[in-house]
C-alpha cells in the first residue's frame, strides 16, 4: 500500500541520490576499514533511515510494507554493510516491540530507535540453536521484579553498537520447545551483559556480528515484551516474516546493482574486435539476470501488498526470501563470469559483492528453512482452494 505517491517519490528520489552520490563512492573505504564512517551515520540519521518502519507516533516514517520494499530496492544497490547498520533498527531489532510491545515499552524505546540514538539488535541464534531456533537454551528466570539471564547468543548483528537488544530466552527452563520462550528488551549496559569481539567474515566488512553473553544479568520484569511469558517464539517468528520481506528487497537491489555493473562492463570491454555485450552468450547471462530480477521484484511487491492488506504472508515471505536471495546468488555468479578474470580481482568491486551477498541465503532463515516453511504452509493451505 502506498499512502501518498508524491511523498514516497520524494523519499525514493532522495534515497537514490544518497546511495549513488554518497554511499557508492565510499564502498571500498568501508570494506577496507571495516567501519561505516561517522559522517555517513550522521547523514543516515538526518534522512530518518533508522526509523523508516517505526510508526509515526513514535518518531519514525511509518512506511508500509510496500513502501519499505521500494525504499530497500534503493538501499540494496550499494554495499550491504550500509543497510546492515540501519537494518536491525528497522527490522528484527525493533519488530518485536512494534508488533507485541506494550504502549509503555513502545514509548520508552521506539523514539530512540527511530532517531538512531539507539541501535537495536535481535538475539535469537545461539551456539546450539540456529535453524532450530526453538531449542534455544538461554534462560531468564523470574526473581522478584527481575528476570535473571544466563546464556550466550551468537552472530548477533550490530551487537557491538547496540544500546538495546530484543532477546528470546527460556522463562521455564524445565520445559523444552517454543512454548517456554519469552521475548525481552535488554539494555546492553545491564551488569552481566557482555559483548564478544566482532567475527571475521567472508564479506560485508563494515557490518559487525558478535556474541552476546549473559551472566546473571538482571533485567526488569517490565521489559518482558507485551508483559506476557511464553509467546516470545511467536513474536520472533512474526518479526522474521517481515524481516524476510525486507531482506528480499535488499537482495533484489543488490542484484540490480550487479547487473548494472556487469552490463556497463560488457559494453566497454572489447574482445574479438567488439564489445563482449554483442556476443549472444554474454547476452544470455544478462537476459537471465534481468528476468530473474523482474520475477523477484514482482513477487515481492505482491507479498508486501498482501501484508499491508493484513493477510497472513508466512508462506509468501518464505517464497520471496528463498527466490530473491537464490536469484541474487545466481546474478552475482553471472556478473563475475561476465567480468572474466577481472571479476576475480578486488579493484573491480564485483568480487566484493559476490562475497557480500552470500549471507543473504543464510541469515533470517536458510533457503532450506524457507523450503520447510513453504512445504508446511502448503500442507495447511492447499494450492487452489479445492
Ligand atoms: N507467525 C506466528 N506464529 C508462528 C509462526 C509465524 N510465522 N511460525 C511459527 N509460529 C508459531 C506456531 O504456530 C507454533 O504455535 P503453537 O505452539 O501455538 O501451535 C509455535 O510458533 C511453534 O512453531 P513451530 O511448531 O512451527 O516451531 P518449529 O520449532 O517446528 O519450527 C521454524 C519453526 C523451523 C520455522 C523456525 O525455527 C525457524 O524459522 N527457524 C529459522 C530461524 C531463523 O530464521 N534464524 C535466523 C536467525 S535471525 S537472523
Amino acid at each position: 500500500m502506498i499512502r501518498d505517491a508524491e511523498t514516497l517519490n520524494v523519499l525514493i528520489d532522495s534515497l537514490r541520490r544518497f546511495v549513488r552520490d554518497r554511499l557508492v563512492p565510499r564502498e571500498a573505504e568501508v570494506a577496507e576499514t571495516d567501519e561505516v564512517p561517522e559522517d555517513i551515520r550522521a547523514e543516515m540519521r538526518e534522512l530518518g533511515l533508522f526509523g523508516m518502519t517505526i510508526p509515526e507516533q513514535y518518531g519514525g516514517l511509518g512506511l508500509t510494507m510496500e513502501e519499505e520494499v521500494l525504499a530497500c530496492f534503493e538501499l540494496g544497490r550499494t554495499s550491504p554493510a550500509f543497510r546492515s547498520l540501519i537494518g536491525t533498527n528497522n527490522g528484527i531489532g525493533s519488530g518485536g516491540i512494534v508488533i507485541d510491545g506494550t504502549e509503555e515499552q513502545k514509548q520508552k524505546y521506539l523514539p530512540k530507535i527511530a532517531s538512531g540514538e539507539y541501535i537495536a539488535s535481535f538475539g535469537l541464534t545461539e551456539p546450539g540453536a540456529g535453524s532450530d531456533a526453538a531449542s534455544l537454551t538461554t534462560t531468564a528466570v523470574r526473581d522478584g521484579d527481575h528476570y535473571v539471564f544466563n546464556g550466550t547468543k551468537r552472530f548477533i548483528t550490530n551487537a557491538d553498537l547496540a544500546s538495546v537488544l530484543t532477546v528470546m530466552a527460556r522463562t521455564d527452563p524445565s520445559k523444552r520447545g517454543a512454548g517456554a520462550i519469552s521475548a525481552f528488551i535488554v539494555e546492553k549496559n545491564t551488569p552481566g551483559v557482555s559483548i564478544g569481539k566482532p567475527e571475521k567474515k567472508m564479506g560485508q566488512q563494515g557490518a559487525h556480528i558478535c556474541d552476546v553473553i549473559f551472566e546473571n544479568a538482571r533485567v526488569p520484569a517490565g521489559n518482558l515484551i507485551g508483559l506476557k511469558e511464553g509467546v516470545g517464539f511467536k513474536t520472533a517468528m512474526k518479526t522474521l516474516d517481515k524481516g524476510r520481506l525486507h531482506i528480499s528487497a535488499i537482495a533484489i537491489g543488490a542484484a540490480e546493482r550487479m547487473l548494472h555493473d556487469a552490463l556497463n562492463y560488457a559494453m566497454e570491454r572489447k574482445q574479438f574486435g567488439q564489445p563482449i555485450s554483442d556476443f549472444q552468450l554474454v547476452q544470455a547471462m544478462l537476459a537471465d539476470s534481468q528476468a530473474d530480477i523482474y520475477a523477484a521484484r514482482t513477487m515481492l511487491l505482491d507479498a508486501a501488498r498482501k501484508r499491508d492488506d493484513k493477510q497472513d504472508v508466512t508462506m509468501e515471505a518464505s517464497c520471496c526470501k528463498m527466490f530473491a536471495t537464490e536469484m541474487c546468488g545466481r546474478v552475482a555468479d553471472r556478473a563475475v563470469q561476465i567480468y572474466g578474470g577481472a571479476g576475480y580481482i578486488s579493484e573491480y568491486g564485483i568480487e566484493r559483492f559476490y562475497r557480500d551477498v552470500r549471507i543473504f541465503r543464510l541469515y533470517e532463515g536458510t533457503t532450506q528453512i524457507q523450503q520447510l516453511i513453504i512445504g508446511r504452509e502448503l500442507k495447511r493451505r492447499g494450492v487452489m482452494g479445492w
